[in-house]
């Protein structure tokens, strides 16, 4: 049996591997030469005997092939929709392993923002009881998992993900919120709202959505359960936002003693006990990995505290909204907000305008997008452009004992950084070398 695939990264190369050892003739283009493709993945490619076509995506290449294991990060362009039209079913490196993978559960997590931590925390709570495998857009595709013996898969989903998968089935799934985003690829927000929701579509039981947020809180369904702070459809999972206690099951534990810090992380914790809860997870177990999960790096990670300052890298944040719940978590203290980067997903930036109009926040505007973030934002404690490096230098002759230094810059790293690992990356060597 034959299989295509298109795309040499994370996706096609973990998917062509799994394919060969189930047995089919593997097929993989990628327009990327040779020299462009990581050498650690291509030579797994070769060991493994795939078939490679490089620096192009021809229809011949796939002349046998009737189905293509597609990469999420490719866009329906021309070249997808003539695949199309000659009949070739395009699929998900997700829906490839649902299909060779029997007798396990799946749990789906979307969202905007907070989904990768989500998925991290629900991993671990798994984890305690069941063999887990954790994946999806937090890096590892469950075509990995092949005939491993799993017994439950925990799948960040990304909205590109959700547009080519069609098969997956989730057990139960987890939105936490949908605000703007991508709309480089998406065009319009409608478009994009409609990837977020497909999960609705892909689920057997229970879908559980953030009403706080104002796009999902007008969603109905049969299988949608609301939750938020406000109000929650079901009360085994409740925050008293007075006393900042959360109430899972009956049994209560205090915000302070929560490794993940800021009311957005709230949330996801909410999220992720409904999905445990529901799965008979112990309470024990949930509230265990609550006191002592790590959190991901990027993530408003504390990089160090010079002189009583403490100085956050949350690299990760590259939409303003995001960088909006980075600023609420650390209210009523004097913050140094590093904001900026590349501005080629068009973001809002006036979201931000109110917050950082307050007396204890200022803004510097770093990075490409620097002009298009300053037309927005009109506050008076608001600098720029300069360089992340200038940014770092000011903030350090202002910064005094208990005020934040927090590098959030809501816009994608591409202006000068492979990626937002490498941006932290750099921001953190610049601060531990000072
Ligand atoms: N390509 C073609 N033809 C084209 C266009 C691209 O051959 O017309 C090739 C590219 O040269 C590239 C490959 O296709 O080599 C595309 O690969 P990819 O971008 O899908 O990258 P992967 O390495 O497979 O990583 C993907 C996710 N990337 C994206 O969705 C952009 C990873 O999410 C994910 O971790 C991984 O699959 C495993 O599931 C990253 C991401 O940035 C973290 N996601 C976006 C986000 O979080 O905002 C959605």
């Amino acid at each position: 049996m034959n299989i295509g695939i298109l795309g040499a990264g994370i996706t096609g190369s973990q998917s062509a591997v799994s394919a060969k050892k189930l047995g089919y003739n593997v097929y993989l283009s990628d327009t990327k030469n040779r020299k462009d493709i990581s050498k650690s993945i291509l030579d797994v490619l070769e060991k493994n005997g795939i078939e490679l076509e490089l620096g192009k995506n021809s229809l011949d290449f796939f002349a046998d092939c009737e189905r293509i294991i597609l990469s999420p990060g490719i866009p329906e362009n021309d070249f997808i929709k003539l695949l199309k039209s000659k009949g070739k079913e395009m699929i998900s490196d997700i829906d490839f392993a649902y299909e060779h993978i029997k007798n396990a559960k799946w749990i789906g997590i979307t969202g905007t923002n907070g989904k990768t931590t989500t998925t991290a925390l629900l991993g671990e709570i798994f984890k305690t009881e069941y063999k887990t495998f954790i994946g999806g857009n937090i890096g590892e595709s469950p075509t990995k998992a092949i005939g491993e013996n799993f017994e439950i898969f925990i799948i960040e989903m990304s909205s590109y993900q959700l547009d080519i998968s069609k098969k997956v089935r989730f057990d139960s799934s987890l939105i936490l919120n949908i605000t703007e985003d991508h709309l480089n690829r998406y065009n319009t927000m409608d478009n994009y709202i409609h990837s977020k929701l497909k999960i609705l579509k892909l689920t057997k039981s229970t879908c559980f959505i953030n009403s706080d947020n104002g796009i999902l809180k007008t969603i109905q369904g049969e299988n949608v359960i609301k939750f938020g702070l406000k109000h929650t459809e079901d009360q085994k999972v409740i925050y008293n936002k007075k006393d900042k206690i959360l109430s899972i099951n009956g049994e209560s534990i205090s915000v302070n003693e929560l490794t993940l810090i800021g009311i957005h992380n709230i949330y996801n914790i909410m999220g992720a006990s409904f999905l445990a809860l529901d799965e008979g997870i112990t309470n024990k177990n949930i509230f265990h990995i609550l006191r002592t999960f790590k959190p991901l790096p990027h993530r408003i990670e504390l990089v160090k505290e010079v002189n009583g300052m403490k100085i956050y890298n949350d690299s990760k944040s590259t939409t303003p909204d995001s960088t909006y719940f980075a600023l609420k978590a650390f209210e009523n203290k004097r913050v140094f907000l590093i904001l900026g980067g590349s501005d080629e997903k068009h973001s809002d930036f006036t979201i931000l305008d109110h917050i950082l109009k307050s007396d204890n926040i200022f803004t510097y505007i770093v990075g490409k997008g620097a002009d298009y973030i300053l037309k927005q934002l009109n506050g008076k404690n608001i600098l720029g452009p300069m360089t992340i490096e200038k940014s770092i230098q000011l903030v350090f002759e202002k910064g005094e004992k208990d005020d934040i230094l927090l590098f959030s810059p809501g816009c994608p790293s591409f202006d000068r950084f492979k990626n937002y690992k490498e941006r932290g990356e750099f921001f953190k060597k610049i601060i531990n070398e000072r």
